[in-house]
C-alpha cells in the first residue's frame, strides 16, 4: 500500500487552502465540537475583554432556537462566546441555571435571559443598532405582534406535524398538507404587507424567527413528503425571501445545508425519505472559496476526522491481521485526494488507476473499499454549520462525490 506519495501532503494542502479562504476556526481537542466557529466580530473586542453575550448553544449546531440567536448576534456584529450543551447529557449546573433547560440560554453581561424570542428582544433592548425592529412606531407595533405571533400562530407545529407524523393514510396526509399549505398561504400574504422581500420594510427578528424553521422545511418536505416549497409558483413571495435571505452573509454563517437537514431528520426522528434529496446547488459546489474551506477545515482537522473514521466507519473490519495502521495510512491517502481535489480539481473525474493496483493501472480493491467508506462516511457525517459553513459543506459532498465516482 505504499500509495501516500501519490498526492500532496497536509501541509501543503493547508498552506494552500489558507491562501483562497479567510475562513478560520478555534480547535476544541477532546471536546465535543472538535472545531468552533470564530463570531466574525470577535476582533472587535479590546484584549483582554470579556465579550458582552454568552450564548449557550446545543454541540451539534442543530437546533433551530439557537440559529436564531446566533443570527442576531452576527447581524448585530455582537462579539460573543459560546458554551456548548450536549442535549444527550446536559449538565446539571446548565438545568440548575435554566428553569425550562432547554437550549438556546444566554447571558447578556450576565443577566440570565432564555426562550429564543426573549433573547432576541432582549439583544435588541441592550444593542439597538443596527436596528432588528423598525423604527416607525406603527410599524414596530406590528413587527412586535409578529414576533409574539411567530410563536403563537400555530405555524410551526402545523408545518411539523405534516413534515414527521408517521401516517399512512391518504386522505389524513392529505389533510395534514392542506392546513399547512393553509399555513403557508398566510405566510404569503404576510410577506405582501410592506415593499420588499422581508417581512417589514427591512430585514428584521420576524424574518429570524421564521428562516431556520423555513429552511428545515424546505430542504426536507421534497426528502420525506416529495413536496416543494422553492420552486413552487403558489409561493413567490416566499421564494423571493429565500433570495433575499442568501444575500445575507450573517445567513451564511448560520445556516445549515439541505443534506445536514436531511439526515438530522432521519437520525433524530426516524422518518423514512420517499423522495430524493434537493440536487447540491452548483453555485456553492464549485465556489473556489466554499472549495477552499472545505479543504481547509478537513486539512486543519484531519486527526479528529480520521480517528472518528477509524472508530466509527467500521473501516477497520478491513485491516489484514489486526494491522490498523495500514487501513489509517489508506484513509489518509483518501482525504488527501479529497482535499487536493477540491482545492485543484477542476469539476471533472479523477481519472482511475491511482490507487496503485498490481499492474499499476487497476485499482487494488482493498484499497478502493478503505476509500469507498472513508468518502461516503465523511460525506454523511459533516454537519452544517457545525464542521464548516453550509456553502463549504456543500462543497465537501459535492467533491467526495466526485473521488468516490473515480474508485470503481
Ligand atoms: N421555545 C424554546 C424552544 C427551545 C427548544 O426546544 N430547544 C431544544 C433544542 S432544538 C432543546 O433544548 N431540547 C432539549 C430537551 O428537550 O431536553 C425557544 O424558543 O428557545
Amino acid at each position: 500500500m505504499a500509495i501516500q506519495d501519490a498526492v500532496s501532503n497536509w501541509e501543503q494542502l493547508l498552506e494552500t487552502a489558507r491562501k483562497n479562504t479567510p475562513a478560520r476556526r478555534v480547535k476544541r481537542p477532546g471536546q465535543a465540537p472538535s472545531t468552533a466557529p470564530i463570531p466574525s466580530s470577535l476582533h472587535k473586542l479590546p484584549p483582554d475583554t470579556k465579550a458582552p453575550v454568552l450564548l449557550y448553544r446545543d454541540t451539534n449546531s442543530w437546533c433551530p432556537f439557537c440559529e436564531r440567536v446566533w443570527f442576531a448576534l452576527e447581524e448585530k456584529e455582537i462579539p460573543f462566546e459560546t458554551e456548548f450543551i450536549d442535549l444527550s447529557n446536559k449538565p446539571k449546573w446548565y438545568t440548575d441555571l435554566v428553569p425550562t433547560t432547554l437550549v438556546p440560554g444566554a447571558k447578556i453581561e450576565g443577566k440570565l435571559v432564555y426562550e429564543s424570542k426573549d433573547i432576541l428582544l432582549a439583544l435588541e433592548e441592550r444593542f439597538p443598532t443596527p436596528a432588528l425592529l423598525p423604527e416607525d412606531s406603527e410599524e414596530n407595533a406590528v413587527a412586535r405582534q409578529w414576533v409574539e405571533e411567530s410563536e403563537t400562530n400555530g405555524f410551526r407545529d402545523i408545518a411539523y406535524k405534516f413534515l414527521r407524523e408517521k401516517v399512512t393514510d391518504a386522505d389524513e396526509l392529505a389533510k395534514l398538507q392542506a392546513e399547512f399549505e393553509a399555513k403557508l398561504d398566510e405566510l404569503e400574504q404576510t410577506l405582501g404587507k410592506y415593499p420588499g422581500p422581508y417581512f417589514l420594510s427591512n430585514f428584521s427578528l420576524v424574518d429570524i424567527l421564521y428562516s431556520p424553521h423555513l429552511d428545515r422545511l424546505a430542504a426536507n418536505l421534497p426528502v420525506y413528503r416529495q413536496y416543494h416549497i422553492k420552486g413552487n409558483p403558489r409561493y413567490p413571495r416566499i421564494n423571493a425571501w429565500f433570495d433575499a435571505l442568501n444575500q445575507r452573509p450573517a445567513y451564511h454563517r448560520v445556516k445549515s445545508d439541505n443534506i445536514t437537514n436531511n439526515l438530522l431528520l432521519r437520525r433524530r426522528w426516524g422518518v423514512e425519505p420517499i423522495g430524493n434529496p434537493l440536487p447540491l446547488d452548483p453555485a456553492e459546489s464549485e465556489a473556489i472559496q466554499f472549495r477552499a474551506e472545505a479543504a481547509e477545515r478537513l486539512s486543519d482537522n484531519r486527526e479528529a476526522a480520521i480517528g472518528d473514521i477509524l472508530r466509527n466507519s467500521g473501516v477497520q473490519a478491513l485491516a489484514v491481521d489486526g494491522d490498523v495502521s495500514a487501513v489509517q495510512e489508506v484513509v489518509d491517502f483518501h482525504l488527501r485526494l479529497l482535499a487536493d481535489y477540491l482545492i485543484n480539481g477542476n469539476g471533472e473525474p479523477l481519472p482511475g488507476g491511482r490507487t496503485g493496483g498490481k499492474d499499476g493501472n487497476t485499482i487494488d480493491p482493498k484499497i478502493a473499499a478503505i476509500g469507498a467508506i472513508t468518502l461516503a462516511y465523511l460525506r454523511n457525517r459533516i454537519c452544517a454549520p457545525r464542521d464548516m459553513s453550509a456553502g463549504a459543506a456543500t462543497a465537501f459532498r459535492a467533491a467526495a462525490d466526485k473521488v468516490l465516482a473515480s474508485l470503481y
